[in-house]
């Protein structure tokens, strides 16, 4: 069962410890505003130095919506930083799908990381615009699914900056 491997924290991403925390990030990896500001500030400059390196050799034209990839996490206490870039709503022709793969791909990367504990933000919910309740139900259940195929994660931590946010993720725990 994947709920007893779930766990909720209210309040800022950047403060926790697990061993990879997810960036809700724009797919040039230079930054931004939002969780991707805050991240970016309390870790420092190694991170965006990463971003620029991998985007420079790997994706010139930009990392695209559901994709995922993994840097240090500079003075963060995490490990690592794993940026994906998730839909903005009305724009994507399958929000549903592109946000399921933002979940599914930073997980499998963590995994193949040996990370035992993630956490996530709350994907295209703020400035993108994803509807709270229905991301909420799509980061759960594909985190569920993919947990199974797991070798090392433990842990996923849900972060919600507000209680309210966190509401419906923790009625799908119970
Ligand atoms: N800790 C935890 N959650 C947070 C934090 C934080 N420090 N700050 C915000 N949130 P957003 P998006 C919540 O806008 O919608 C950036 O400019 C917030 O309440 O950060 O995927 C990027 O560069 C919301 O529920 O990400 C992109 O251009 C959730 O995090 C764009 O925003 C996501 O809000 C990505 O937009």
């Amino acid at each position: 069962m994947a709920n007893n491997k779930i766990d909720i924290f209210i309040g800022d991403i950047t403060t926790l410890d697990t061993d990879a925390i997810v960036n809700a990030a724009n797919s040039s990896l230079l930054g931004g505003g939002g969780v991707d500001g805050a991240i970016h500030r309390a870790g420092g400059s190694e991170i965006l130095q990463a971003c620029k390196a991998i985007r420079d050799t790997e994706y010139p034209n930009g990392l695209a919506t559901g994709e995922a990839v993994i840097t240090t996490a500079g003075r963060l206490k995490a490990n690592y930083v794993i940026h994906t870039v998730g839909p903005i709503y009305g724009n994507d022709a399958d929000p549903k799908q592109s946000l399921s793969a933002c979940y599914r791909n930073s997980l499998l990367l963590a995994d193949s990381y040996k990370c035992t504990s993630i956490a996530f933000p709350a994907i295209s919910t703020g400035i993108y615009g994803y509807p709270k309740k229905e991301a909420a139900e799509i980061a759960y259940v594909t985190v569920a699914e993919v947990l199974e195929k797991c070798r090392y994660i433990r842990n996923v931590v849900f972060v919600f900056h507000k209680v309210e946010d966190s509401l419906y993720l923790k009625s799908l725990l119970k």
